[in-house]
């Protein structure tokens, strides 16, 4: 019997796409719905059968069950196919700097992308929507610096020298504003990891698919 399907909601860029790419490092059968909520209320309608919160990702597990958040996904996923190596386990050593940082990224940086792509959300002119964009815009800059300077030194990865859901995570939410050229000069090292992960050949499928390289994709941000 074929494996029961995930079934994972979110339009190619958003934060389905490390998943997606979870997903195709641990080889597991895929079905798709592209959704853009960001592009009005026409595409977050779709979602309401599966998360009120009308956000993506979204990911409907074989059983039926629904999950939601991104972060959380990540590390469900990681630990639900623990052969594909991609976090380290409860008890290993760098469990609990993996967890700091996957819940960072969702909490600290992520969940800025609810305002800055609708600043109306929180502002209401045009000139306090403008503060808003670039004050969000700082404070994600401000958050990649102090996560690049407690990363490891020496290893590939963010966490060591396998590729893990840290790795995805951070490879994809640095392609947002304020873009990759400004995350480069705000990370460092983390710049060479994401460099690497975009790079690596068993991604080059997912990448095309969810979030290719188009000319000029490596932009500059405010
Ligand atoms: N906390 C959520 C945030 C998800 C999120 O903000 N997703 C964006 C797309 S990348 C979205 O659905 N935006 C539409 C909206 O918030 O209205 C997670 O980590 O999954």
């Amino acid at each position: 019997m074929a494996t029961p399907a995930f079934t994972l909601y979110g339009a190619p860029g958003s934060g389905a796409t490390p998943v997606y790419a979870a997903l195709s490092l641990i080889g597991a059968p895929v079905k798709l719905v592209d959704v853009a909520p960001w592009e009005g209320d026409s595409e977050r309608e779709k979602l309401d059968p599966v998360n009120p919160m009308r956000q993506v990702p979204v990911l409907v597990l074989p059983s039926g069950e629904v999950m939601t958040e991104s972060a959380a996904i990540l590390i469900w996923l990681a630990d639900r196919y623990p052969e594909a190596g991609l976090a380290p386990g409860p008890g290993d050593p760098a469990r609990a700097q993996f967890l700091r940082w996957m819940a960072f990224v969702s909490g600290a940086i992520y969940a800025m992308y609810w305002v800055r792509d609708d600043p109306s959300r929180l502002a209401d002119s045009p000139e306090a929507e403008a503060v808003v964009a670039d004050r969000s815009a700082e404070r994600i800059a401000q958050c990649w610096r102090i996560m690049d300077a407690q990363m490891p030194r020496g290893t590939r990865y963010l966490l060591g020298d396998r590729l893990g859901v840290l790795d995805l995570y951070v490879t994809v939410v640095s392609r947002w504003q304020p873009r990759r050229l400004r995350f480069y000069r705000e990370a460092p090292r983390m710049a060479e990891v994401v460099r690497r992960v975009d790079a690596e050949p068993r991604l080059v499928q997912s990448w095309e698919a969810r979030y290719p390289f188009s000319a000029g994709w490596e932009t500059d941000g405010p």
